[in-house]
């Protein structure tokens, strides 16, 4: 059996919410004890839209400090920025030449980000390339991605197959694995829709660095259905059944056992139950933030985390270069 090599992006761009750490940041750390885990802020992914250089720079730092406060340690994992290792836009360039226009015509997420927008950057149309770069690197066997990201790894596979036999066995074919629970946390305000960073009204989503207090009113006024009954019912009961899941996964306690609980309740007492335990959660987890992102030592792992990658990276780009037959140095 091949090595667990893990490889996962999150863009800087946005603010983190309690969706992307159930649904993400949360799933990356619990598999760091095995194998090789890397994860990347990917800063060259997020100018494929328009960015603000001080923000975004701000942002590669704060996601950084998130990602560590979740409890990602730098002795098990590598962390760094994308933009730190010159190898993940190399070999972008020339995986480029290995995918075709009507393939990349067909990636979702390109079609509903350029969707009635006036300028659409190239980088845009390319972005699902450079994840495949990001991805092959590595020599990675499993990506952990929500859903939608499911048919850009699919791209990988095949262009990692396409080079694979025009020249030699050289990428590892990655697998998507997106989580089994707490994949969709869904939306305060509309729990049909998923909690989403880029919703314009910010009462739907719990954000990570928010005023505690911010969110436990968020909670509290949070969409519910109709009846009184706290129950796991998707179809008729979306409200409630996101809420069971939220205290779910904080708090450990199984579903089942959560509904057993709160028989006879109504709806209010069990709110405050699940507002506790959101708002005890963003206590600890700021306090952890504000630690590492005041201290200096942020950007030594940020920077030792680029030099790792780029031991492993380097050699695998200098044997794509051979193959392709570009002139060694
Ligand atoms: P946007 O909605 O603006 O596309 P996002 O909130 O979905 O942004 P991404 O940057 O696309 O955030 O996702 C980062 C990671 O968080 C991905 O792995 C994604 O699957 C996960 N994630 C995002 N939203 C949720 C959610 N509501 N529930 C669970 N996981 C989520
Ligand atoms: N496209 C991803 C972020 C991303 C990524 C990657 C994820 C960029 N490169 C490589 C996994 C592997 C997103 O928007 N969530």
């Amino acid at each position: 059996m091949n090595k667990k090599i893990v490889f996962s992006g999150i863009q800087p761009s946005g603010n983190l919410h309690i969706g992307n750490y159930i649904g993400a940041v949360r799933q990356w750390v619990k598999g760091q004890n095995d194998g090789l885990n890397i994860f990347c802020v990917v800063d060259m992914h997020a100018i494929t839209v328009p960015q603000d250089p001080k923000t975004l720079a701000q942002k590669s730092r704060e996601i950084s400090a998130i990602i560590l406060a979740a409890g990602i340690d730098p002795d098990k994992s590598l962390l760094f920025v994308q933009s730190h290792n010159p190898d993940h836009a190399n070999l972008g360039w020339i995986l480029n030449c290995y995918l075709s226009i009507g393939q990349l015509n067909r990636m979702i997420q390109y079609k509903e980000k350029s969707d009635g927008k006036k300028f659409v950057s190239v980088g845009l149309f390319d972005y699902p390339v450079l994840m495949a770069a990001d991805i092959l690197l590595y020599g990675t066997t499993e990506v952990p991605v929500g859903d939608d990201q499911k048919q850009h790894v699919e791209l990988t596979r095949d262009v990692a197959e396409r080079f694979n036999s025009k020249y030699s066995p050289t990428f590892v074919l990655p697998e998507p694995k997106t989580p089994k629970a707490g994949g969709r946390v869904m939306s305060l305000i509309d729990p049909t829709k998923k909690m989403s960073k880029s919703d314009p009204n910010p009462n739907g989503a719990v954000w990570l660095l928010e005023d505690p207090a911010m969110a436990r009113k968020k909670i509290m006024s949070a969409v519910t259905d109709s009846g009184s009954e706290v129950k796991y019912d998707w179809g008729n009961k979306p409200g409630i059944s996101n809420l069971l899941e939220i205290l779910n996964q904080f708090s450990d306690v199984s579903i089942a056992e959560l509904e057993k609980k709160f028989a006879g309740q109504n709806y209010g007492q069990f709110k405050i139950a699940v507002a506790d335990v959101v708002e005890k959660f963003l206590v600890n987890f700021q306090k952890k933030y504000a630690e590492i992102s005041e201290s200096e030592e942020l950007e030594s792992i940020l920077k030792e985390g680029a030099q790792k990658a780029y031991q492993i990276s380097h050699p695998k780009l200098l044997g794509v270069y051979k193959k392709v037959g570009f002139l060694g140095q």
